[in-house]
């Protein structure tokens, strides 16, 4: 699938100022901060959307986080590698198609590209691959048959089940008890009650063609993706083994972080999925978690259409920290709004040196991207009295721009450059 076109980036941060810090990391599987450490190229994976309803403010505070962290690694001076699907073919999406008599392929298409209109207008670095699950279906089946090949996978009634036991290292990523795993298996489209199953928290791989569902002519017989293996496979192909993160909301820690990690490593033994899996917190609304399933949604689409900037949507998701879970509420952009304003006119009029701001925010963010402590850096450089500094606008700039997505123009937008 194309991505969206990626941030123009008009300044730089003079080469003076040294590479940042190198990333650390809260990781969900050792439950500590972990310095990162990549190679020359840092690989990254985040679970992508099922496009069945426009971006929410949930899953934009989700691709913020993440791409903080590739902004972050930049900074330090890696190169990125960066990966990511869209489950275009899936249970909720064929429903919602179903129940509003669309076509369930013009609804993903015409969501999958709204959200690349969201993410681009969020300053939002696009993907190297956006790989959608129904152009992965050759490689979802291979790594399917390797599966089978390692005895892992039964039938159930023409259903392919991988069987979660295969896999020796099996719950190391949620570090869940069985007893925590499976309501929360049945409520994330598992079906532990399923009769025929081996163990209640087996995960279908392939299901068979139904009425009215669409289905894929392979070696398997015609049928469809399971969810997790979608992302086993287009993880692996397109990074390889043990890459560096595996990125997502918390709430696919269990079943889907867990799943997709399990398959690769009942495939390929001995070599992990993936290096350090991180999860971003769950974004609410009117005290509920946000989901399409609910209905409580703020999208991106309509703050947007609302007249509000979308720096200024992007500044209140960075003002918390990523993995807090936290509730939106409708006066947080004007908050965001006033934030942008003070530092337009901050970087317009000039302020004090600003090396150590710039070291401030680039230190904060690869602090478990501390944003809301990179912006109180920002914030501190705004409001600072004193002499105006030459060149500290253009610093303040460079790092606003570089390190937290943000593009502030130098000079007024309405007055033409002479
Ligand atoms: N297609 C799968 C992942 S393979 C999926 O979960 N799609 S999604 O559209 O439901 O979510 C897309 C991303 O947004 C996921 O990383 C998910 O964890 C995250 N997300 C969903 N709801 C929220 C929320 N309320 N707050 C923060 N992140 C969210
Ligand atoms: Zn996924």
């Amino acid at each position: 699938m194309q991505a969206w076109a990626p941030p123009v980036v008009s300044t730089t941060i003079p080469d003076r100022l040294g590479a940042a810090p190198e990333l650390m990391l809260y990781d969900a599987r050792t439950g500590q901060v972990e310095k990162t450490d990549p190679g020359d190229e840092a690989r990254l994976y985040v679970c992508g959307i099922t496009p069945y309803d426009a971006t929410h403010v949930g899953h934009a505070a989700t691709y913020v986080a993440f791409d903080l962290a590739i902004r972050a690694w930049r900074e330090a001076g890696h190169r990125v590698r960066y990966v990511q699907n869209v489950t275009d073919v899936d249970d909720p999406l064929l429903e919602r198609a179903r129940a509003t008599g669309v076509d369930w392929a013009d609804l993903a298409g015409r969501e999958t590209r709204l959200f690349g209109e969201d993410m681009a207008a969020l300053s939002v670095i696009p993907p190297d691959v956006f790989a959608g699950a129904v152009e992965s279906i050759p490689l979802i089946v291979d790594l399917i048959l390797e599966l089978q090949a390692k005895g892992a996978v039964y039938d159930v009634d023409g259903d392919l089940y991988f069987s979660v036991t295969s896999d020796p290292l099996f719950g190391e990523v949620s570090r869940l008890t069985r007893d925590e795993m499976l309501p929360l298996f049945a409520d994330n489209g598992g079906d532990p009650d399923r009769p025929g199953k081996r163990d209640p928290l087996d995960c279908v791989v392939w299901q068979r063609a139904r009425d009215g569902e669409p289905a894929w002519d392979t070696v398997l017989g015609p049928g469809r993706p399971g969810w997790h293996v979608e992302c086993s496979a287009i993880a692996l192909e397109h990074l390889g083994g043990a890459f560096d993160l595996q990125g997502g909301g918390s709430d696919l820690a269990f079943p889907h972080h867990e799943m997709t990690a399990g398959e690769v490593q009942v495939a390929r033994p001995g070599e992990a999925f993936a290096r350090a899996y991180a999860h971003a917190g769950m974004v609410g609304y009117e005290g509920h978690k946000m989901s399409k399933s609910r209905g409580n949604l703020v999208l991106v689409s309509r703050l947007r259409a609302g007249g509000v900037d979308p720096r200024a949507i992007r500044l209140t998701l960075l003002a918390q920290h990523y993995r807090n879970d936290w509730d939106w509420a409708d006066d947080l952009p004007g908050a965001g709004q006033a934030r942008l304003r003070r530092w337009t006119e901050a970087v317009r009029r000039g302020g004090p040196d600003a090396t150590d701001t710039v070291n401030d925010v680039r230190a904060a963010l690869a602090d478990d991207l501390d944003a809301p402590r990179a912006l109180a850096a920002v914030d501190a450089w705004a409001n600072g009295q004193g002499r105006t500094v030459d060149g500290s606008a253009e610093l303040v700039t460079a790092v606003v721009e570089a390190s937290l997505g943000i593009a502030l123009p130098l000079v007024a937008e309405d007055t033409p450059r002479s």
